[in-house]
């Protein structure tokens, strides 16, 4: 299976990726975790991405592509994957579909959670780019480059929305029914969970 988490910052995207890479046996590849990692390690691809981090601005596409290039071809081509805050433009949707080729994506679950409750969660979480300012700004950004991936995969048929309030086991339930598992499970698109 392989599947795309869609979502504003905080919705809880990485949060639900872990539950169900664990379900499902998937392989979870969050850009956000690779470019973090880039980032501790001091790598030059960390440092360039750390000033966007750090302004709530999307790295370059050159960047992100090329780190989640590399784990592709580690993976194989018949592993299920989760892909987690990519693709976050049309751009990136685009490359994603010339990497997979033959292989298609099964689901794109799309959590949608309003900004009010974004602000709490991650004002609560606390990482160096959950401050007020550097959050209003991945608001922004996402609202002008990714959430127009909504209705480019809703014309492919493959939109999932869940609602992400309540609690994380809550969500979970929601996330599952829209993969089709779990009881009254239904995987139409455009459905809302
Ligand atoms: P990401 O790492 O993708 O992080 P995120 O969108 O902020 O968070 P997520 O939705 O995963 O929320 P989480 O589960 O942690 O991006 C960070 C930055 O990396 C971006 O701003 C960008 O600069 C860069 N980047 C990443 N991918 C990129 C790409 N493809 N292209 C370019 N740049 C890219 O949940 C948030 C909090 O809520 C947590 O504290 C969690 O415990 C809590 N929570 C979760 N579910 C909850 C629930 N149901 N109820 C209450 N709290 C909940």
């Amino acid at each position: 299976m392989h599947v795309i988490l869609l979502g504003p910052p905080g919705a809880g995207k990485g949060t639900q990726a872990a539950l169900v890479c664990e379900e499902c046996k998937l392989i979870h590849l969050s850009t956000g975790d690779l470019l973090r990692a880039a980032v501790s390690a001091g790598t030059e691809l960390g440092l360039e991405a750390r000033s966007y981090m750090d302004r709530g601005e999307l790295v370059p596409d050159s960047l992100v592509l090329a780190l989640l290039r590399e784990r592709f071809e580690a993976a194989g081509d018949d592993t299920g994957f989760l892909l987690d805050g990519f693709p976050r433009n049309v751009n990136q949707a685009r490359a994603l579909e010339e990497q997979l080729g033959e292989a298609t994506i099964d689901h794109v679950v799309y959590l949608q959670l309003e900004d009010e409750e974004i602000l709490r969660r991650l004002l609560g979480r606390g990482r160096p780019d959950d401050t007020q300012a550097v959050i209003r700004n991945r608001l922004e950004v996402y609202r002008a480059e990714t959430e127009p991936l909504a209705a480019w995969y809703r014309v492919r048929d493959l939109l999932r929305e869940v609602d992400a309030l309540g609690t994380i086991e809550d969500v979970r339930q929601r996330v599952n029914r829209g993969l089709g598992r779990g009881s009254g499970a239904t995987a139409e698109a455009g459905k809302k969970e």
